[in-house]
C-alpha cells in the first residue's frame, strides 16, 4: 500500500545525550506509549521519524532533520522532568518554523492540561494518543483545519478549543504491537531485556502516582488486560526480529490482581516454553495487598519460569503508608509474600522511597528493619519527589513543605521538600548508603561497593560524567 504524504516527526527528549550518541541504555528505555501512536501510524500508512536530544539540543541536527523530512505535525511526548526544556525548544522550533503544527501529549500533559493562545505549541493530547493523532492526520491530509477530535485541545484562530475526553481503548488488542525497530539505533545495549505490555491501568491509589488521576479523566473501564494468547504472539514477533532474547519483562501496574488471567498467562507461557529450545525467564510489577493469595500467584508464576518480581515497598512504616501514600497493607503481610516468594525461587527487586512528607528518621528505621529482614535481592531507592497534577503535590503544596528552589533540584536524587524529623543530610546519607547498611550481609562486598559508587557519583556529578562513566563500563564489558 502506498504511503500517505503526512510526515510526523516525534522529538524525544531525555535526560542527556551521551558521547556515542545512544541515549537509551536499554530495550526498556523505549517510550512504549509513543511506539504504540507510531504503530497505529504504521498501521495507517502514515510516515514518522525520531529524533532524541536533550535540553541542550543541537539546533543543527534538528534543522537537517526537519529540512530533510519535512513533516507536517511534530509530537513530543512529555514527562514533568523534561517539560520546562520541550517549552524552550518548541519557542525554538515556532521561531523558525511556524508552519509545522506542534502536539504535546503523555502523563505530565495529561495531569496537567494547558494550553493558552500563547503557548509555543498548537495542541496537546489528554490521555491516550493513539486515536485523536490518526484523527488528526486524516483530517491533515484532507488539507482541513484540524478541529473536533476527542481528546484534543486545539488552538484556533480566536480561542482555543476544548473537546471532550473519549472512552479509554477497551479492546487493547486491537492496537498493533508497539514499534521497536526505529529506536534500536540509538540504543547502547540492545542484548537487554525487551519489554511487553500485559495490560494498562491500575486498580490502586496510591496518592503519589499518576493512576489515580489519569482513571479520573474518564468514566471507562481504565484496568484493562490483554488477551495472552495475544501476548504469546507479541512474544514471537519479538524472537523472530531480535536474535538472542532469553528474559522478557512484562510492563503492568501488578500483575497480582486478577486469577483468572494470571492462571491464563501462566499456561500460555508454559506452553510457550515447551516448544522453545530455550526457555524464556519472565519478570513484573506487583502490588501487595493484605488479601493477597501469594501461594496461587507464585505457584503459577513459577511454572510459567517467572525469575523476578518488582515490589513497590515504598515504605516501612505502616503507619507512613496508611496515612501518608495511601497504601494499606501490614508488614506481616510484606514479610509473608517475600518468603513465599524465596520459596518459588523469585528473586525480589523492591523500590524504596526516602524522605516521605512527614517521615521522620524514627520512621526510616522501620524501613531499615523491614528491609534487613526480608533481605531484598535488589533495591532501588529514590528520593521523594511529588509530581503534580498528583494528590501527594497538592498535600505538599498547601502545607508549605515544598522547598523554595525545588525546580531547580534534581527530581528523585536531591531533597525536594522541608522535613522536621528528618534532616536533609540523613536522607542524603541514606540514599547512597542503603545498599551498604542492608544487604552487606548477605551480598557479595563487590556488588554492595558498585552499587554505592554508583550512588555516591550518581547524586554529586554532572550527569553528564555519569553517563561517560556508564557507556565506558558497558563498553568494556562489550569487549571482555
Ligand atoms: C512503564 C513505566 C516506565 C518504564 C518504561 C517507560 C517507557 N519506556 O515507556 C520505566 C521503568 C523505564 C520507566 C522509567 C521512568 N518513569 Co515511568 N512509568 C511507567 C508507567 C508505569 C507506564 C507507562 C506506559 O508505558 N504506559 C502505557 C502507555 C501506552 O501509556 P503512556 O506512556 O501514558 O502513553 C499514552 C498517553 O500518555 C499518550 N501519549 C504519550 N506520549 C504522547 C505524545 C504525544 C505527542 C501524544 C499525542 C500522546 C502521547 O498516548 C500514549 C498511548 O496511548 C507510568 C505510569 C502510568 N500509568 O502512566 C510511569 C510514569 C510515566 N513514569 C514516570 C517517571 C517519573 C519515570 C522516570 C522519570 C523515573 C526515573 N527517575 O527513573 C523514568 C523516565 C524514563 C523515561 N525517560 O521515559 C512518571 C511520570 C510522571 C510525570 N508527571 O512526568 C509516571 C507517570 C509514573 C508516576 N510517577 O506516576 N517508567
Ligand atoms: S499500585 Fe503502583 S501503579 Fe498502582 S497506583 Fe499504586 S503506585 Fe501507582
Amino acid at each position: 500500500m502506498k504511503q500517505k504524504n503526512i510526515r510526523v516527526l516525534f522529538v524525544h527528549f531525555v535526560k542527556s545525550n551521551n558521547l556515542l550518541n545512544k541515549p537509551l541504555f536499554n530495550q526498556k528505555e523505549i517510550p512504549f506509549g509513543v511506539s504504540y501512536i507510531m504503530s497505529v501510524l504504521r498501521q495507517n500508512n502514515f510516515q514518522y521519524d525520531v529524533i532524541i536530544t536533550d535540553k541542550n539540543y543541537n539546533k543543527k541536527e534538528i534543522d537537517k532533520k526537519i529540512k530533510e523530512f519535512r513533516p507536517k505535525l511534530i509530537c513530543i511526548y512529555c514527562l514533568s522532568s523534561y517539560f520546562n526544556h520541550i517549552l524552550g525548544f518548541c519557542e525554538y522550533l515556532k521561531t523558525i518554523y511556524s508552519k509545522i503544527l506542534i502536539l504535546l501529549g503523555g502523563p505530565h500533559i495529561t495531569l496537567n492540561p494547558k494550553l493558552d493562545m500563547d503557548s509555543p505549541y498548537d495542541i496537546i493530547n489528554i490521555g491516550e494518543g493513539e486515536y485523536p493523532v490518526l484523527e488528526l492526520l486524516r483530517q491533515l491530509e484532507q488539507n482541513k483545519e484540524p478541529t473536533r477530535i476527542k481528546n484534543l485541545w486545539i488552538k484556533k484562530k480566536r480561542h482555543i478549543e476544548k473537546n471532550t475526553i473519549r472512552d479509554y481503548i477497551q479492546d487493547i488488542d486491537k492496537i498493533p504491537f508497539p514499534e521497536r525497530e526505529i529506536w534500536q539505533k540509538y540504543i547502547l545495549n540492545k542484548n537487554s531485556e525487551h519489554v511487553i505490555f500485559l495490560g494498562r491501568g491500575c486498580p490502586f491509589n496510591c496518592n503519589y502516582c499518576s493512576n489515580h488521576k489519569l482513571k479520573s479523566i474518564s468514566k471507562s473501564k481504565y484496568v484493562r488486560l490483554r488477551n495472552p494468547k495475544y501476548i504469546i504472539k507479541e512474544i514471537m514477533e519479538l524472537l523472530e526480529k531480535f536474535k538472542g532474547i532469553n528474559r522478557i519483562c512484562f510492563e503492568i501496574e501488578t500483575i497480582g490482581e486478577n486469577k483468572k488471567f494470571i492462571n491464563l498467562l501462566s499456561k500460555e507461557l508454559q506452553g510457550l516454553n515447551q516448544r522453545l529450545t530455550r526457555k524464556l525467564e519472565f519478570g513484573a510489577n506487583l502490588r501487595i495487598t493484605e488479601n493477597l493469595d501469594q501461594e496461587y500467584l507464585f505457584n503459577r508464576l513459577k511454572k510459567a519460569n517467572f525469575k523476578y518480581l518488582k515490589i513497590g515497598i515504598e515504605s516501612g512504616s505502616e503507619k507512613i503508608r496508611r496515612a501518608v501514600i495511601s497504601r494499606n497493607y501490614s508488614n506481616k503481610k510484606i514479610t509473608e509474600v517475600a518468603k513465599s516468594a524465596r520459596k518459588y525461587n523469585l528473586s525480589i527487586q523492591v523500590y524504596v522511597m526516602i524522605g516521605l512528607p512527614y517521615e521522620t528518621k524514627n520512621d526510616f528505621k522501620e524501613t531499615i528493619h523491614l528491609l534487613k529482614k526480608i533481605k531484598p535481592d535488589i533495591i532501588f531507592q529514590n528520593i521523594f519527589y511529588p509530581y503534580t497534577g498528583t494528590e501527594i503535590y497538592d498535600i505538599c503544596k498547601n502545607n508549605n513543605l515544598l522547598k523554595k528552589n525545588y525546580l531547580n533540584k534534581r527530581e528523585r536524587y536531591n531533597v525536594v521538600i522541608n522535613s522536621k524529623g528528618f534532616s536533609e543530610i540523613n536522607i542524603m546519607m541514606y540514599f547512597i548508603f542503603l545498599q551498604y547498611i542492608i544487604q552487606r550481609n548477605y551480598k557479595p562486598l563487590s556488588y554492595v561497593a558498585k552499587q554505592t559508587i554508583y550512588r555516591i557519583l550518581n547524586s554529586l556529578i554532572h550527569r553528564k560524567v555519569y553517563n561517560s562513566f556508564i557507556v565506558s563500563r558497558y563498553l568494556f564489558k562489550s569487549q571482555r
